[in-house]
């Protein structure tokens, strides 16, 4: 039988690092639907991965004087460490620096360009020739250069551009025709009445002052600027204009594009449009969710410090609390589609009430009782009563419930379902009193078929919960013997065979003291907060100096300061395959150090090595990790590194000269 198959996709994420539990909010919606319909026994795709190019991550590599790819690689490795850690089952991690994804922006391109729907022009700005920046004149502070402050001149560019204009009528068009296009309906009153009624202006789509960019097959001297490569990934990643296009046969169009709703206009605008010049279908769906919020405002990176006392970081979050604690804050708390407030506080009443009191009792209570009672071997279930039929039908109707709202995406809703089928168990417990009936030799039938129904029941809201608590939903179906792999075939009661083994679980979601642990939280948040502000990089310096290629002089060396160190200890770094953290003394100096040479050098090897070291580099913070210094290697044609030592014994501070 044909499996049906589903595309499902993330936005790519900017690799800014400093990652926040905003930044978890779309990946884990989609990964939540993405396991959904693996067990609907759907043939899945689910895409994610990151947006690496533009001036942002160009100017940032040459401020720390390393390669853009250099300057992203760990932090994409943090990113696709996080979405571990958050069990993200994605088919996918594309990187629109991935050579098939840069192969196919360029044919993209050639074809727009080919089709008439990319044509030259001028694009006019404020050029702020020390940071080599084009600016709007919106962009402009008091008038001058927004990030070092100095004199721009207004500049034009050759530039191409894409008749986005053209498509207007045509996007309206398809809004009308199909109403599930752009989810939720607001959305689309946004674009209507913001963009498009006004008519939509063409857009600049390449640079020739940005080089960190896809450079356009048909002039080389241009390259991509910023949407195009950034939505296409969405077809490249599935072999769109390659010699295997099996993929893009298969799942184009996609079921959704979950997107926040900062870059709806980008995907049900700009993003149809373009397909609509390719000629291919648009996607079924853009949905634009909600924000996560904190005292109102937006979670984001700038905005960290603003935050008082409350714990973002996905890390701390999951190493304090468990993935499923943190999947199933996100997937509940926020109601689907608008923003929600998050504070420490409230996954903390979430854990308990929902996870610690409801799901949890229920599940070792159900164990316990079968252990005790029947050596933790399933009773058969005798006659039912009113009582139990009510429980069996509310157990029979789950599966409906939660795919009607998974249809409608609302995972709050689902989990709603799931967990008020939960409480009746809770509720048939307190009606049944199953430790009576354990009392009485005479009622044992009874209680066999009390605890049978209770077994049911957390199977069949184990099975349902899989794609959102990945782990938890596991334990239990293994602690009732089932097999914790299967979809939702057997979700309707009476599935579970009597004489099945029942094993005793300990707390899934032991009961967090609220008081005592945000005491804790607001502790160590003011501590890395401290700590931070200690390793704080100097006052913004003004970006480097766009310095003539090619020769420099002896002032221009002695610029360098290279001082021979000695490391004392050496760790890896937690979030990186690729990061060493050296500790190292110069002299009578300290300094902490970061270096990818993790692949070449074991900490153990490290420690009492004398190395180069370039000590007035501006301190970076890689992977989160602060380093005050660079430690020099060679390196061979295939990127094998060595480390430059004295040839003689030097002690540490040593000059070089
Ligand atoms: O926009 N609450 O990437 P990005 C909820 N590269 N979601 C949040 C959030 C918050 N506080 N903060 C961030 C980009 N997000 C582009 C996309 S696609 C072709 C290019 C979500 O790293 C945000 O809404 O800024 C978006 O869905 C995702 O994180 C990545 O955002």
């Amino acid at each position: 039988m044909k499996r049906e198959p589903y595309y499902i996709t993330t936005p790519i994420y900017y690799p800014s690092g400093n990652w926040h539990i905003g930044h978890c909010y779309t990946t884990v919606i989609c990964d939540a639907l993405a396991r959904f319909h693996r067990m609907l026994g759907e043939d899945v795709f689910f895409l994610t991965g990151t947006d690496e190019h533009g001036q942002k991550v160009e100017k940032e590599a040459k401020e720390r004087g390393v390669t853009p790819l250099q300057f992203i690689d760990p932090l994409v490795d943090e990113l696709k460490s996080m979405w571990s850690l958050l069990d993200v089952s994605y088919s996918r991690f594309i990187r629109t620096t991935d050579e098939d994804h840069i192969a196919c922006v360029q044919k993209i391109y050639q074809k727009l360009y080919e089709s008439g729907d990319i044509y030259k022009s001028e694009y006019s700005g404020y050029y702020c020739t020390p940071c080599e920046s084009m600016w709007t004149e919106a962009q402009l502070k008091d008038g001058k250069c927004p990030d070092c402050g100095r004199e721009v001149t207004l500049q034009k560019e050759e530039s191409y551009f894409f008749r986005l204009s053209k498509y207007a009528p045509r996007i309206l068009k398809l809004y009308e025709d199909n109403p599930e296009f752009l989810q939720p309906k607001s959305r689309v009153n946004e674009m209507v009445n913001n963009f498009l009624k006004a008519g939509l202006q063409d857009l600049c789509v390449s640079r020739t002052t940005v080089k960190w960019g896809v450079q356009l097959p048909f002039d080389k001297n241009h390259y991509s600027y910023v949407w195009i490569d950034a939505l296409s990934n969405y077809l490249s990643a599935l072999g769109y204009l390659s010699s295997d296009d099996s993929l893009f046969k298969k799942y184009w169009p996609a079921n959704l594009h979950m997107v926040g709703k900062e870059i709806v206009r980008f995907h049900a605008v700009i993003w149809p449009a373009i397909l609509m010049a390719l000629g291919l279908e648009p996607p079924k769906q853009v949905y634009g969710h909600g924000w996560l919020l904190i005292g109102g405002d937006k979670l984001s990176k700038s905005k960290q410090d603003a935050i008082k006392y409350e714990l973002t970081d996905p890390y701390e979050l999951v190493k304090r609390y468990g993935s499923d604690a943190v999947r199933y804050f996100l997937l509940r708390e926020i109601p689907f589609g608008s923003d929600g407030e998050y504070t420490n506080e409230r996954l903390l009443l979430r854990i308990n009430a929902d996870l610690a009191n409801d799901l949890g009792n229920l599940v070792s209570r159900t164990c316990a009782m079968i252990g005790q009672s029947f050596s933790g071997t399933l009773p058969a279930c005798g006659k039912s009563e009113e009582v139990d039929l009510a429980l069996e039908e509310a157990a029979n109707g789950l599966f409906e419930k939660v795919k009607g709202a998974m249809d409608r995406l609302n995972a709050p809703d689902a989990l709603g379902e799931i967990f008020s089928v939960v409480s009746k168990a809770n509720k048939y417990i307190d009606e049944t009193a199953p430790w009576l009936l354990a009392k009485d030799e005479s009622k044992r039938d009874r209680l066999a078929t009390v605890l049978y129904h209770l077994a049911e029941v957390c199977r069949i809201c184990a099975v349902m919960l899989k794609p959102f608590l990945t782990k938890a939903s596991c334990l239990i179906l293994r602690s009732f013997s089932c097999d914790e792999n299967e979809g939702f075939e057997h979700v309707s009661f009476g599935a579970l065979k009597a004489g099945a083994k029942v094993e005793k679980l300990p707390p899934i979601f032991p009961r967090i003291d609220v008081k005592k642990e945000l005491a804790e939280v607001e502790k160590l948040v003011k501590e890395r907060k401290a700590k931070e502000k200690k390793q704080a990089t100097p006052a913004k310096q003004a970006p480097a100096q766009a310095e003539a290629k090619g020769e420099i002089s002896i002032d221009d060396f002695a610029k360098i300061e290279l001082k021979v160190g000695t490391v004392i200890a050496c760790e890896k770094v937690a979030k990186s395959e690729k990061l060493l953290h050296e500790t190292v003394k110069i002299g009578d100096e300290t300094r902490s150090v970061v270096s990818g040479i993790a692949k070449y050098y074991t900490p153990e090897e490290m420690v009492g090595k004398n190395v180069v070291l370039v000590t007035n580099l501006k301190p970076v913070k890689l992977c989160g990790v602060l380093s005050e210094g660079m430690i020099l290697c060679a390196e061979d044609e295939n990127g094998v590194l060595s480390l430059l030592t004295p040839e003689k014994e030097m002690g540490s501070g040593a000059n070089i000269r």
